[in-house]
């Protein structure tokens, strides 16, 4: 049963990039492969992680805590991460490289304070959905490409949901790039080519 492909694009978002407040290396160096691999997709998605001012993600909303500390939240283990995405303002913007003409869905994600949100199809609870499963089923996406930042974060995540769901999935590494804490960048292209999905 063939459906259609899309192009699902994670974060590419100014505090993920060199200045910004959860700066990956080289964030910005994917631009021109993002938009040009946009070009070889008839449907193309955006995520943008969208967090209120004290989002519980956040090393400053927990007293005696640093970024990149790991706690224990109601749902699983949280790292913590410098204030980053905030609704609103310049970093939670759009890298301004990035072609915001072509794609036809924007979600939006980690806007709830009490639960973070790696997935762009589950919250870090890995049950609440945010609604992305149901878009692709309803419009007969059956195929996808996941690119973006960060690779070990956000990307993996969502390319590892987009398995479960039963989607055939491809995850770019030219057009990605990660943070790669304690490994987590091999940890996680591991992880995926265990789950079947194709690295590309
Ligand atoms: C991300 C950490 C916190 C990501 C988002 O986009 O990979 N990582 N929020
Ligand atoms: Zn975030």
């Amino acid at each position: 049963m063939a459906g259609e492909r899309a192009l699902i694009v994670i974060d590419v978002q100014n505090d993920f990039c060199p200045g910004g407040a959860l700066a990956v290396s080289g964030g910005d160096e994917i631009l021109p492969a993002v938009n040009a691999l946009m070009e070889d997709f008839a449907h193309v998605v955006l995520t943008q992680d969208w967090h209120p001012a004290c989002h519980s993600s956040f090393a400053s909303s927990h007293a005696g805590k640093s970024p990149f500390d790991v706690i224990d939240m109601p749902y699983g283990a949280q790292t913590l991460w410098p204030d980053h995405c905030i609704q609103g303002t310049k970093g939670a913007e759009f890298h301004p490289a990035l072609n915001l003409t072509k794609p036809e869905l924007i979600i939006r994600k980690g806007f709830r304070t009490a639960i973070d949100s790696y997935s762009a199809f589950f919250e870090n609870d890995h049950k609440t959905p945010t609604g992305l499963g149901g878009y692709l089923k309803e419009r007969s996406i059956s195929d996808v490409t996941l690119c973006g930042l960060a690779t070990d974060y956000c990307v993996a995540y969502s390319a590892l949901d987009a398995a479960k769901l039963g989607l055939a999935v491809t995850v770019k590494l030219e057009a990605s790039r990660g943070i790669d804490l304690g490994g987590s960048v091999a940890t996680m292209i591991a992880g995926m080519k265990e789950a079947g999905i194709t690295i590309a």
